[in-house]
């Protein structure tokens, strides 16, 4: 066992990756046919008359996303239909050949511009699978999905990260599985765009498993190595409980992916951090009848607070309407969930005094007050760690004065790999202290916000169970913001609806293209 903890804690993040998980919140924008025909997934067949958006502005998309607070914004830049936002030589079903703006339109131009006007990062979603190509389904294929990416990572600035979509049902159109190189893809996007995560089907960023906005409770980042094409929905899913899967490779959708137990079946790891993909209405796609549906600021904070809080990325998605515009209700939302992120960070309270146990050499307990990093490295300029390794770790926080506080956020040094595995929070009320949160896996950023707030000067944390000794980078006590977090459903129980929504969605779509 001493080995393969050893194992496990010498498996750390890229540099890009650390980057990313300190830019861990960003908004998806799903943008295409879709939206004027009112489908999700569209068959390649629609005519690009249909894409005429009145009055387009990609400020206003970009200025939603500055209300957030997010990092960075990626563009469906073609999804499953084939359809290219963007004038691609690679075929004539593209943003040429719609009455935007008489057939002089790009609005991956236009989105990575005011990204860059804004202070934005921008991204680019390309579906691999293609309903409209015709070399689908032919190692030709391959070529023109590395030319689109080549056209979309040379002419539009830098790019933050390519999300691959791992989604495929080619038999709904009677065509044989395409062969992805995946490899050749990877290799072209290290090429051209070295600083940026390949999400979804690539190495740096996995899929969370569902896109119902459900984070897990104990997130691990480190996890077996994983085959991509693992990741894609439509054949790989488990079939049968019979243990041969586990052999063929670890997937996404499990529930447990790193604890020790489920570590120890394999011998090769990488560092994997999950994202949460989720939109804010039941779409990805506008649709005018969803526009009373979108997420309250509740529903979104809970996803926001048990993603970005519990050692996930967060994928927030915002789907333009047919003016071109982001809806008036999802502006709204952007607003006050943009609103109470900012707000909250302004509640820290200052802590007097730290007490833990003798610390490395220059690596003092006091450091656990700098939230500061290396915009470069992504590293953290200052961190805590013990001297020892022991059974438990104490750390006692004086507060300066007596607050009613409903939160505390534990952040790792994740270039020492992800260690905690247990810990519990307490406050001290009059002499007496009382177990306010209890918690697993911490990693880049664990917001423990506990059940009821609590008024008092002193929060103990105690890492009851760690590999190896812990390496602590932050750690801030925040006053009452009022959040309640609902506790979330057993992550098995989503995986299981998720599959059958999933396979009933697929039906239905089937359906409706495949009669015709
Ligand atoms: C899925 C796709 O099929 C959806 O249309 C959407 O793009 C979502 C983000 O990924 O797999």
């Amino acid at each position: 066992m001493e080995n393969a903890i050893e194992k496990y804690v010498s498996i750390i993040p890229s540099v890009r990756q650390k980057r990313l998980q300190r830019e861990n919140f960003n908004v998806f924008f799903h943008y295409g046919l879709n939206t004027f025909t009112g489908k999700e997934w569209g068959d390649g067949k629609v005519d690009p008359v249909v894409f005429n958006p009145e009055c387009q502005n990609t400020d206003q998309w970009i200025r939603t996303v500055k209300e957030t607070g997010a990092y960075g914004v990626i563009l469906t830049c073609k999804h499953h239909d084939g359809f290219c936002l963007w004038p691609t030589e690679t075929t004539a079903y593209n943003i040429s050949a719609t009455p935007y703006k008489n057939g002089k339109g790009d609005v991956v131009r236009e989105v990575s511009e005011s990204c860059a006007k804004y202070g934005v990062k921008f991204g680019v979603y390309l579906s691999p699978w293609d309903r409209n190509h015709p070399k689908y389904s032919t190692p030709e294929y391959n070529d023109v999905y590395c030319q689109q990416l080549r056209e979309l990572l040379t002419n539009y600035g830098e790019v933050f990260c390519v999300w691959m979509d791992g989604a495929c049902g080619a038999y709904m159109d009677g065509k044989e599985k395409q062969e992805y190189d995946w490899e050749r893809y990877f290799a072209l996007i290290r090429e051209l765009a070295p600083d940026a995560c390949i999400s979804n089907c690539g190495p740096d960023v996995r899929w969370v498993g569902n896109e119902g906005g459900f984070a897990r409770e104990s997130e691990w980042n480190v996890v077996p190595k994983f085959a991509y094409d693992i990741q894609t929905i439509e054949d790989n899913s488990q079939k049968a409980d019979d243990g041969k899967f586990v052999e063929k490779g670890a997937d996404v959708v499990f529930s447990d992916l790193g604890s020790r137990k489920f570590l120890s079946r394999y011998n090769n790891f990488i560092w994997y951090p999950a994202e949460v993909d989720v939109s804010v209405r039941p779409g990805w796609f506008y649709h005018k009848t969803q526009d009373g549906l979108v997420k309250s600021l509740d529903e979104l904070l809970r996803i926001y607070y048990t993603s970005v809080g519990g050692n996930s990325l967060l994928l927030l998605n915002f789907p333009p309407d047919r003016r071109g515009l982001i809806h008036e209700n999802d502006v709204a939302l952007a607003q006050k969930l943009g609103k109470h992120i900012s707000d909250s960070e302004k509640q820290l309270i200052n802590i007097k005094e730290i007490k833990a146990p003798t610390a490395g050499n220059g690596c003092a307990a006091e450091n656990v007050k700098e939230d500061g990093y290396d915009k470069e490295t992504g590293d953290p300029l200052s961190f805590y760690t013990p001297e020892k390794e022991s059974d438990c770790y104490r750390i006692e926080l004086v507060l300066e004065q007596k607050k009613k506080i409903n939160r505390v956020t534990i952040v790792e040094n994740t270039a020492f790999s992800q260690r905690i595995e247990k810990f519990s929070v307490y406050a001290d009320l009059g002499g007496k202290l009382k177990k306010v949160y209890e918690g697993s896996t911490v990693g880049y950023n664990r917001i423990c916000v506990f059940d009821k707030a609590v008024s008092t000067d002193k929060i103990v944390i105690e890492i009851e169970s760690c590999r190896k000794k812990p390496y602590i980078e932050y750690i801030g006590v925040y006053e009452d913001n009022g959040v309640k977090i609902k506790k979330p459903r057993f992550f098995k129980l989503r995986q299981f609806i998720h599959e059958k929504s999933y396979k009933w969605f697929i039906e239905k779509e089937n359906k409706k293209y495949c009669s015709k």
